[in-house]
């Protein structure tokens, strides 16, 4: 591998699912039980915040459950960061902190973080391990009721977008990994990138379809370590 290449990175729901957090599509096309738009819409959140309030909670409880842990795809990245010559810029679709967890340093969650809550009426983020409700209050306004998930939801604008996508015009290789690609705009990060220059690959359980330069398909704890290795070999 050349020395000193700029590597952007892009995960999804699919590298966390060997930890235990069930992907973003499970087969049954609901998502927790859930409608995507009851629970993942600020006009959901707006017709019922209570149902949102539980649906993060009941995922931010299972997140610090003690049963989540980060797995050897997550390891795997966190090594690349550390020992890769160039820049390595870490994008995740997920809400979850086990990139973090497993050491990665500089995480971009494009779409917001479960331990974290956000003030409607002041707009001050507060980490969070615990459940919110609508009476929950904001420690800086004391406004009650005012707190949602710090979440980017459909139709809302996903967080460092201007971050992204500098690192895209500037990326060498982009990889994709555990996504399906069918949330917009990371699902078009890989065209920007190749449209730059950038090499682009996937890695999936299975070919999404989308025109990466390759594609490594496999179970991400097993194919993310291999292409880890490759890249710094
Ligand atoms: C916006 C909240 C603009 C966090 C999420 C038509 C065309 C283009 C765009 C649109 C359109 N209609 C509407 C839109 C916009 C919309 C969109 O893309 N809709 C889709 C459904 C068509 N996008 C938006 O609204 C975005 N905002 O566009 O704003 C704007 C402009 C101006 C002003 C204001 C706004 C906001 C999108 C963010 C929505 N929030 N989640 C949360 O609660 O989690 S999205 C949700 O999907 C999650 O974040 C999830 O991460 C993300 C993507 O899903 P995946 O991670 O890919 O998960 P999925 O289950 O789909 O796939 C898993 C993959 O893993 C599979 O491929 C599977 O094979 C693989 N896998 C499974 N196991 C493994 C594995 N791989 C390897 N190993 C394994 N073991």
């Amino acid at each position: 591998m050349k020395t000193g290449l700029n590597i952007v990175i892009l995960t999804g729901s699919g590298i966390s699912a060997e930890s235990g957090i069930p992907t973003f599509r499970a087969s049954d096309g609901t998502w927790h039980n859930h409608k995507v738009e009851d629970v993942a819409s600020p006009e959901g959140f707006s017709r019922n915040p209570s149902l949102v309030h539980e649906f993060y909670n009941a995922r931010r409880q299972h997140l610090l459950s003690g049963d989540v842990e980060p797995n050897a795809a997550h390891d795997a990245l966190a090594r690349l960061e550390r020992e890769h010559d160039g820049d390595v810029v870490l994008i995740t679709q997920n809400v979850d902190d086990l990139h973090e967890r497993a050491g990665s340093t500089s995480v971009l969650h494009m779409h917001g973080e479960l331990l974290k809550i956000r003030c409607n009426t002041c707009g001050t983020v507060f980490p969070t391990d615990q459940p919110t409700t609508i009476e929950s209050v904001c420690d800086a306004c004391a406004g009650v009721g005012s707190l949602r998930p710090d979440i980017v939801w459909f139709g809302e604008m996903p967080f460092h977008m201007d971050v992204i996508e500098q690192a895209l015009s500037k990326a060498d290789l982009f990889a994709s990994i555990g996504t399906s690609g069918v949330v917009y705009p990371a699902a078009g990060f890989y065209q920007i990138a190749a449209a730059g220059g950038a090499e682009t690959i996937e890695i999936n359980l299975e070919a999404t379809g989308s025109r990466f330069d390759e594609t490594f398909v496999g179970r991400a704890s097993e194919t993310v370590p291999e292409w880890v290795d490759l890249t710094l070999s």
